[in-house]
């Protein structure tokens, strides 16, 4: 009797099970680690080493909390004893078993791998192919025939435009996401640089003097590049007139046009700046792997710096006529100047720009905020960020940042604490993309992980990773191909159009986007291709999953 009781309970005990949610990926041995347990259990739950059924950690199960966000009852598992590495997973009597999860140094490095080659994958105006990793995902070189510049850009005729990374799901081009993209991806790699710069990504570049992450970044650097008018000012976008359907990149002939706001000077202030910003960033970061290009870096930023001083803000609004592409509008471009000055003086020294963010900054108080993370449209934080990071930059400006940074970083962590699922979130903040909003956050704290190491910045970062990697209400990776159930729909036309089941990998979906209503806001995500309101992806999302990967791979 008792004994096929036991039997009984070792069986159910084998499911697997939505109610236990882990990071699907893992975890650093360092780090602490939890598993959400959303079922009504008590008493212990054991975490077993998948190789021999072994039992390492018993941990006690955790009283009831209930998640504001999902509406779910959440109880944590606290397995943070746990450091040897191999591959384990959680169980729990009479609700079944997690995912197999690794815990070990470089559990990060295929997830960043994969996060970073997407970004291949996106490639405009040349033959892709994910090989060697993924054959199976190419298409042949598309938007090849040179750009019509649309009446809204002041210009008559074409240019050669080919190159850049498609946006997301769609193929258009947009100078202001490819803005924070860029600088978010050069961030990375100029932080990481000694963990980076060796590294193999397996790129037509590859082999060649240049990394290959700055060879990737380059890709699309060159393009923005090209949107700069000859005085010095950037067009907005570069897109088909409308969204094509759910083709191949290279089956979509419509011809993709250049655009502007369609009033003197044509060209638009925070794409002006954005694009500043980030040659700027290119000018200090490839002057070792191309000089040419890195001098070309300057002129351009210097060239738009002398635009933007010249010109007053002339803001994208909404679409010109017939236009039906992306909006990217941003009608306060003041943040984009500031960081487009903050990376000039990080990158010259020149007073001119030190002397700018110095009248300019105290616009905000506190410089870097909990509440504010960083987005296409709110480039402050790496304005601030930057300057103080500068070499020369003003002592008690360079201080105020750190400070704010980590008051910052105190209020993120603590959310994430607080938070059944330990991630950043506030109720308000499921909106379209909120899970590169949750990204952007993790960012936040790694930042000030830098200004100050404090344990409790690096687990939030690595907490928020692991809601992103599956520990959340759908037991699911929002990174496709990452761990073991994972978005399989995304709002990519490749992905829809290849006939092949599977997405393309490493792409990070939106995620949740409740269109403000609070009310269980975590649970408004479907895994439904036509829905790219929450299952589009997205550069300007993947590129902070590259820098807290980044950060976060061992040497
Ligand atoms: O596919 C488009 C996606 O990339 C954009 O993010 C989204 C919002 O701008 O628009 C999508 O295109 C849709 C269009 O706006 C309306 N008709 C259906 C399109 C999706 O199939
Ligand atoms: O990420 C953008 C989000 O903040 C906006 O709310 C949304 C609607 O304007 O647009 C998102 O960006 C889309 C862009 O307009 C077109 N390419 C796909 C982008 C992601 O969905
Ligand atoms: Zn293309």
């Amino acid at each position: 009797m008792t004994l096929t009781l036991l039997t009984g309970v070792l069986l159910i005990a084998m499911q697997a099970s939505d109610q236990i949610k882990v990071c699907q990926v893992g975890y650093l041995p360092s780090e602490s680690k939890f598993a959400m347990l959303t079922a009504d259990a008590t008493g212990n739950a054991v975490i077993r080493r998948v190789l021999d059924n072994r039992s390492v950690v018993v941990a006690k199960i955790g009283e009831p909390t209930v998640d504001a966000s999902s509406g779910d009852t959440v109880r944590l598992i606290d397995f943070s004893s746990l450091k040897e590495p191999g591959v384990y997973r959680v169980e729990v009597e009479g609700v079944g078993k997690s995912f197999d999860f690794r815990v070990g140094e470089q559990i990060f490095a295929y997830p960043f791998r994969l996060a970073m080659r997407s970004f291949l994958g996106q490639r405009c105006g040349t033959a892709v192919s994910l090989a060697p990793d993924f054959p199976q995902y190419h298409y042949d070189a598309c938007h090849m025939a040179p750009a019509q510049f649309h009446a809204s850009s002041g210009k008559t005729g074409t240019k050669d435009m080919h190159g850049g990374w498609h946006d997301a799901g769609d193929f258009g081009k947009y100078v202001v996401n490819s803005g924070i993209t860029t600088g978010t991806l050069l961030w990375a790699y100029e932080l990481n640089e000694k963990k980076l710069k060796n590294l193999n990504l397996d790129l037509p570049e590859s082999g060649g003097k240049t990394p290959d992450m700055l060879a990737e970044i380059r890709w699309n650097l060159d393009w923005m590049l090209k949107m700069q008018d000859d005085d010095g000012g950037a067009w907005h976008k570069e897109t088909t007139a409308n969204f094509p359907g759910f083709i191949m990149p290279d089956e979509d002939k419509s011809p993709t046009l250049i655009i502007g706001n369609g009033q003197a000077p044509f060209k638009v202030t925070a794409a002006t700046a954005d694009l500043v910003a980030v040659a700027a960033i290119g000018a200090r970061l490839y002057p070792n792997y191309d000089r040419a290009f890195a001098n070309k870096c300057l002129a351009a930023a210097e060239k738009g710096w002398t635009w933007l001083q010249a010109n007053k803000d002339n803001n994208y609004g909404r679409n010109p006529a017939g236009i039906g592409t992306g909006g990217y509008g941003d009608s306060n471009p003041s943040d984009e100047r500031l960081w487009a000055a903050a990376e000039l003086f990080r990158t010259t020294g020149h007073k001119e720009f030190t002397d700018y963010f110095l009248a300019n900054y105290t616009k905000w108080k506190p410089t870097v905020q909990g509440d504010a993370a960083q987005g296409w449209p709110e480039l402050r934080n790496m304005a601030m960020w930057s300057y103080a990071m500068a070499k020369g930059a003003n002592r008690s400006a360079a201080n105020q940042i750190k400070t704010d940074s980590l008051k910052a970083a105190d209020a993120i962590a603590a959310r994430i604490v607080a938070h059944p699922y330990r991630m950043p979130l506030q109720q308000t903040e499921y909106y379209w993309g909120s899970n590169a909003v949750v990204a952007n956050y993790a960012m936040m704290l790694q930042i000030a992980n830098r200004f100050k190491p404090e344990v409790r910045y690096r687990d939030g970062a690595l907490d928020s990773l692991h809601y992103l990697l599956g520990r959340n209400t759908f037991n699911t990776s929002f990174v496709t191909h990452v761990g073991t159930k994972w978005a399989m729909n995304p709002h990519h036309r490749p992905s829809a159009a290849d006939k092949i089941e599977q997405p393309w990998p490493g792409l990070i979906v939106g995620g949740p986007n409740s269109s403000g209503k609070l009310d269980k806001p975590a649970r408004q995500w479907k895994d439904e291709a036509a829905r790219y309101d929450l299952n589009e992806n997205a550069i300007n999302w993947n590129a902070p999953l590259v820098f807290i990967l980044a950060e976060e791979l061992q040497p």
